[in-house]
C-alpha cells in the first residue's frame, strides 16, 4: 500500500477523486489516496497544484515525486524546500484543448470573422481573404503544446516557423532557436503564438524591438504566460496599428484587474486563462502512469529541469 497525498485543493478533489481511483485500479496500484495528510513522512507521492496546501516540502521525507497538475511550473520550481523530483503535466486532452484554442483564434483573425459576426450597420462588402498559405505564423516555444499547435496550423496550410531554446527539426516546419534565431523567427509573421514557459529568460520576449519585426497588422495570441509580453509596448503597438489584434489568455496578474487597459482596448480580446484546462480523466491517467513508473523503478516522465526552470 502506498500513500498518495492529493495536495491540489479541496475543489479539485471533487473532480479528481473518482478519475484517480479509477486510474489507480486500472494500473493495479493499491493506494491510500487522500486530500488530508496527518503524517507527511508516510507520503510517497504528492499530487500538487499551485495555491494548494503545501508551501514547505521538507516534512515529506520519503516522497518519491511531486506530480504537478499544471503544465507550467513557475510557481513551484524555485521552492527551495522542494528536493524531490518534480513532474509537470503533459496531458493529451490539455494538448488537444490548446490546439483547438490556437486554431480557433488564428482562424478568427485570418478570416476576419469579426467583420461579419459584429456588423450592426448591415454593411455588405464582399472581400476575398488571402488563403492560409499566404499568412505566415510563428509559434514561440516548440514543446508539448507548441509542437502540437505548430503542426496543426501547418496542416491547415499556414507556413509555420517555430522558435525554441535548443535546435529542433520538425517535419513541415521552419525552425529557429536561441537569441540569434529570434529575429528570423519573427520577421514578417502575420500571427504569433506564444507557448513559452515563464522563466527569467522569457520575460518580455515580445517587446518594442521584437514587436517591430512582425508584419504590420499582425495578430498575437498569448496562451503562454502574461510576462512574455511587455504590456506597455504591446498597447503602444496596438494603438498605432502596428499590431492588429492581441488575443490574450494569460496575464501578469490574474484575474486581470478590472481597471487594466486590456479590458477596454478595441484590439484586445481577453480570455480568462481557459486556453487549455487539465482534464481530470486523462490527467489522472498521466499522474498514475508516473506513480506506476516510480513503483517499477522506471524513470519518471515529464521531469522538470530545476536549473532551466521548466
Ligand atoms: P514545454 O516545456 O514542453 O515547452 C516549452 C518550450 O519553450 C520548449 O520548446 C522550450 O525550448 C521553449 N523555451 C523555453 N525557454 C526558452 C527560451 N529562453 N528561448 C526559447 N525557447 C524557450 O511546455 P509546454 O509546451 O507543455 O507548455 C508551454 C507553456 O504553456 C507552459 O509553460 C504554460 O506557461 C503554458 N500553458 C498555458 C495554458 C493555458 O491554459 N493558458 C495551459 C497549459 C500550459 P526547448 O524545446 O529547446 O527546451
Ligand atoms: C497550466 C495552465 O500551466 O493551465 O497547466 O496554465
Amino acid at each position: 500500500m502506498i500513500t498518495i497525498y492529493f495536495a491540489a485543493g479541496q475543489s479539485r478533489w471533487q473532480n479528481y477523486e473518482a478519475p484517480l481511483r479509477t486510474a489507480l485500479a486500472e494500473a493495479g496500484i493499491i493506494a491510500d489516496l487522500s486530500p488530508d495528510c496527518s503524517d507527511p513522512a508516510a507520503v510517497f507521492y504528492i499530487i500538487f497544484a499551485p495555491g494548494g496546501e503545501i508551501e514547505d516540502f521538507t516534512p515529506f521525507s520519503r516522497c518519491k515525486a511531486v506530480l504537478n497538475l499544471w503544465a507550467g511550473v513557475e510557481r513551484v520550481v524555485a521552492n527551495p524546500t522542494l528536493t524531490q523530483p518534480l513532474c509537470r503535466m503533459v496531458d493529451p486532452a490539455l494538448t488537444a484543448g490548446m490546439v483547438e484554442w490556437v486554431l480557433g483564434h488564428t482562424l478568427r483573425h485570418h478570416l476576419g470573422m469579426d467583420r461579419h459576426i459584429i456588423n450592426p450597420s448591415r454593411h455588405w462588402e464582399p472581400t476575398c481573404s488571402p488563403i492560409a498559405a499566404e499568412r505566415p505564423v510563428t509559434v514561440m516555444g516548440l514543446g508539448a503544446l507548441g509542437q502540437a499547435c505548430a503542426t496543426a496550423l501547418q496542416q491547415v496550410g499556414f507556413p509555420v516557423r517555430g522558435w525554441s531554446r535548443t535546435e529542433k527539426q520538425i517535419p513541415g516546419l521552419t525552425t529557429h532557436h536561441g537569441t540569434d534565431g529570434l529575429k528570423a523567427a519573427l520577421t514578417d509573421a502575420k500571427t504569433v503564438v506564444l507557448l513559452l514557459p515563464k522563466t527569467p529568460a522569457t520575460e518580455n520576449i515580445l517587446n518594442m524591438e521584437t514587436l517591430s519585426f512582425l508584419a504590420t497588422g499582425a495578430a498575437i495570441l498569448n496562451p503562454g504566460r502574461g510576462h512574455l509580453i511587455d504590456d506597455l509596448a504591446l498597447l503602444a503597438a496596438l494603438d498605432s496599428g502596428a499590431i492588429g489584434h492581441a488575443t490574450l489568455d494569460v496575464f501578469r496578474t490574474e484575474p486581470l484587474p478590472q481597471e487594466h487597459p486590456f479590458w477596454s482596448h478595441p484590439r484586445v480580446t481577453v480570455t480568462p486563462h481557459i486556453a487549455a484546462e487539465t482534464r481530470p480523466n486523462s490527467a489522472s491517467r498521466v499522474v498514475v502512469d508516473n506513480i506506476r513508473r516510480g513503483e517499477a523503478g522506471q524513470p519518471f516522465l515529464h521531469l522538470v529541469d530545476r536549473d532551466r526552470g521548466y
